[in-house]
């Protein structure tokens, strides 16, 4: 048996649960609860604050858990990192009021600096010799330059969106983060054995993810172009068609891309072309 700590709440919850259940652990998503069985996986979910998840897991109290990096390198715990989950993309930077003048790295010096991220922080001045100040604030650190309690500020960024609102600009990037999958260093085998098996699960539910299911006619005359704009898994699916000359094409493009390729085939005689929402691709 599993135990997976996920976030009670917030943003990494929903994608959390949909890729648990895409991979076929499924369980009452009721939030109030603490711990839920799964009815179709040896694994039960432990909702938490994401802050108190790479502790749970390092403990042993859970033996998995889906927490965004920055929280795992913030805490520091003896934890493995099994899976980068890609979702939950964001990454934490040094922002300055945007007025200043940014020359480099030493602007910061006995700069003070507010953070929710304190130990990442201080690794990095200290790995490169600067001296700062770090003022831990849990909560609205863009707020703190404007209101004199800090010259910059370390925090999670995303769109950009929050520091542009706030009159500052991002000028350093210290890690790229993204939902992670992390697990305790001491499973069973047994455990072991059902870790390997959710991995595969969720490696396809990842892959799955974002991509739709394409099918066209195309003139056969067109086929080496049509092959070169779809490079499916390992190559896409040809099947002749009852009229001469033509052929039924199908393959797999990224969800991102579809209306370009599907832009590209009909410039080459592509017809009837069907799009398909995909449920999983086992690899
Ligand atoms: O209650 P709990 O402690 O569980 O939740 P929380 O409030 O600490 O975390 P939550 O739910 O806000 O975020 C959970 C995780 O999502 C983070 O640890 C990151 O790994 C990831 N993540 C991804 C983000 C963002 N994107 C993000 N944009 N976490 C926070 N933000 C904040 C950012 O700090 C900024 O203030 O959202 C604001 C908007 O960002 P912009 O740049 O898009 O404007
Ligand atoms: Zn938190």
């Amino acid at each position: 048996m599993l135990r997976i700590a996920i976030q009670n709440k917030g943003r990494l919850n929903e994608e959390s649960v949909e890729l648990l259940n895409g991979g076929g652990v499924e369980f009452d998503n009721a939030k109030r609860k603490y711990l839920v069985k799964s009815r179709t996986f040896p694994a039960e979910v432990l909702y938490l604050r994401d802050d108190d998840i790479p502790g749970v897991v390092a403990s042993g109290a859970a033996q998995l858990g889906i927490v965004g990096l920055n929280e795992v390198t913030e805490k520091g715990f003896d934890v493995k990192v099994v899976k980068k989950l890609g979702f939950g993309y964001c990454r934490l930077c040094l922002a300055i009021p945007k007025n200043e003048v940014y020359e480099g790295l030493n602007y910061f010096a006995g700069k003070r600096i507010a953070t929710s991220y304190p130990n990442i922080l201080r690794r990095f001045f200290a790995d490169k010799n600067i001296p700062v100040e770090i003022s831990e604030i849990s909560g609205s650190v863009e707020i703190t330059p404007s209101a004199g309690m800090a010259d910059a500020i370390f925090d999670i960024v995303s769109s950009g969106g929050t520091l542009v609102s706030n009159g500052l600009k991002e000028v350093e990037t210290v890690l790229e983060s993204e939902a992670v999958l992390i697990s305790n260093n001491e499973l069973t085998a047994e455990q072991n054995e059902e870790l390997d098996e959710l991995l595969f699960r969720i490696e396809s539910e990842c892959i799955s993810r974002g991509k739709k299911y394409l099918l066209m006619n195309i003139p056969s005359a067109s086929l080496d172009k049509a092959i070169e704009i779809l490079p499916a898994m390992r190559s896409p699916t040809v099947m002749p068609l009852a009229a001469e000359g033509w052929c039924s094409l199908h393959s797999v493009v990224d969800a991102a891309q579809l209306w370009d390729k599907i832009k590209k085939l009909k410039e080459i005689g592509a017809e009837g072309i069907l799009v398909l929402n995909l449920d999983k691709i086992i690899p």
